[in-house]
């Protein structure tokens, strides 16, 4: 039992709610472990939307709306701490929300789809391929899904498809909280920002964005100028919390 007036209320629910997630199949026992590498770095940020993250979640919105085919990708982690959040960001963006997963089994893509449509998520299933250019089985997804997108939303991935997507000229938006990762550098524009932060703020600006200020933040987009920043906000927090 938590008590509400724990200071850490809200991170320790959010603990319990991927443990339960775990228990349930939905999560790879492996994603608990990706999560508490994302708490460690989502402390140095302080906990909040920077605002470089806030500045590439409005750029990623842009990119989505100027899309012709964009794909929201999500995986265990994503659907545990998500579901309704993808299902208003799908709303609001018009994307085709399609499961892929690292540790992959039927019976995960099932429970993950399931608990997407509960959400209100109408996801894009079927059957499914070796498409992507990998030994893992994130290589398995739809033609006419994640393989036809030109862009293409990836939460809480890993390196070795995001180079994969970018090398078939794909736009790769990653929601990462750590901006030293593989996956953060090879992506075309990194979110340093938690998950159920980022996919409200992405939402938000697909409602609000006009087509002038799309075209302005897509012209702008530099992924090197993003990540320097996450990093140098970093490196001003530690330094205010040291002195
Ligand atoms: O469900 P599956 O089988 O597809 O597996 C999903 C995981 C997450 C286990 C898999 O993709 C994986 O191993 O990912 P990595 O390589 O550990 O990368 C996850 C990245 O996401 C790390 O850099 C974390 O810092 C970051 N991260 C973790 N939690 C969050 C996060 N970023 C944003 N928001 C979070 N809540």
């Amino acid at each position: 039992m938590i008590p509400p007036d724990h200071p850490r209320y809200r991170s320790l629910m959010t603990r319990e709610r991927l443990a339960a997630a775990a228990r349930d199949g939905v999560l790879a026992m492996e994603g608990l472990t990706a999560h508490g590498r994302g708490e460690a770095f989502d402390y140095l940020i302080g906990e909040r939307t920077t605002g470089s993250a806030l500045l590439a979640e409005r750029t990623a919105a842009a990119l989505l709306l100027s899309a012709r085919h964009p794909v929201i990708s999500v995986n265990g982690n994503t659907a545990a701490l998500a579901a309704p959040e993808i299902a208003a960001l799908q709303k609001a963006s018009g994307a085709i929300v399609e499961v892929n997963l690292f540790h992959r089994t039927e019976e995960r893509v099932r429970l993950i789809e399931e608990l997407l449509t509960r959400a209100g998520v109408e996801v894009f299933s079927g059957t499914a391929e070796r498409l992507l250019p990998l030994s893992h089985d994130r290589a398995w997804c739809r033609r006419d899904g994640m393989y036809a997108a030109d862009v293409i939303l990836v939460p809480l991935e890993d390196g070795d498809r995001c180079e994969a997507l970018v090398k078939m000229n794909k736009t790769v938006i990653a929601i990462d909280l750590n901006p030293l990762s593989r996956t953060a550098r090879a992506a075309s524009i990194t979110i340093v920002d938690e998950l159920t932060r980022a996919v409200p703020e992405i939402a938000r600006a697909c409602r609000e964005l006009d087509v002038g200020e799309r075209e302005r933040l897509v012209s702008r987009l530099d992924n090197h100028y993003l990540l320097a920043e996450a990093i140098r906000e970093i490196t001003l927090r530690l330094r205010a919390c040291s002195g």
